[in-house]
């Protein structure tokens, strides 16, 4: 089967801003795809960011803006199959302009890792950490025992109980360790985003007017699809 590559993976910031000094240059893809790392969808992307062919400048950009500034937001998720729906936190912290970094530690597979990203989260300017898992889903709890930040976890219906696992494994945490529980799946995975970015807009105006608008076009919407169901 022949293999095109469609995205250059980018693992750090130096090589990031190397490719984007090269792109502004004219480089094009097909050149640069020879000299750096490739895969062929954004599903199997690099661990920072990524820029496809046809879209390099303004995406890439953008990926670049967001590895300059230091990350607030920590999502975590118990494997690499929770992807497809931590990409809705993740997809709301892009669209609020968030600085966020993304990882996968599994509180089963290597406890270790999630121990030190948890113990390490604060002392490196994370504010926030959204952690997504599904089974029995120790994820969240576990990372709530390492760090005084705020945990909000969303369970994930991966398993064959669909997610009731994973909700009542991160929900029901003993007193002194709370995990903020969103609702299960891509719906809970968006609103982790949104109430990881209401945390930050308490002391942050221009996300408070971002969310306030959001809220607002939500509104706006609703009362469209009410005007549109009168001639239905
Ligand atoms: C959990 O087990 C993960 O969070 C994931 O939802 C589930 C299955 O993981 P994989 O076997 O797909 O890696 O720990």
């Amino acid at each position: 089967m022949e293999w095109r590559a469609s995205h250059i993976l980018i693992k750090e910031r130096g090589q990031a801003q190397e490719l984007l000094r090269k792109v502004k240059q004219g480089a094009r893809f097909e050149t640069l795809a020879r000299d750096y790392s490739t895969c062929p969808s954004k599903s199997k992307g690099g661990d920072l960011g990524w820029f496809g062919e046809g879209k390099m400048v303004p995406q890439f950009e953008a990926a670049v803006k967001r590895m300059e500034i230091s990350p607030v937001v920590f999502v975590v998720m118990g494997s690499i199959s929770d992807l497809a729906v931590m990409d809705e936190a993740v997809a709301i912290l892009k669209k609020f302009d968030i600085p966020h970094e993304i990882t996968v530690a599994s509180a089963h597979r290597n406890p270790a890792r999630v121990i030190q990203i948890a113990s390490n989260a604060g002392k490196n300017g994370i504010k926030v950490i959204i952690a997504g898992a599904g089974h029995a889903a120790h994820l969240a709890g576990v990372i709530a025992a390492h760090t005084i930040l705020p945990v909000i976890g969303v369970p994930i219906d991966s398993s064959c109980l669909q997610g009731i696992d994973s909700l009542f494994s991160t929900l029901q945490m003993p007193p002194g360790i709370p995990v903020a529980t969103m609702a299960v799946g891509k719906s809970g995975a968006k609103n982790a985003g949104i109430l990881a970015a209401q945390m930050l807009a308490l002391v942050d105006p221009r996300l408070s007017k971002i969310l306030d608008n959001y809220k607002k076009e939500m509104a706006l919407q609703v009362e469209k699809k009410a005007e549109e169901l009168k001639a239905y």
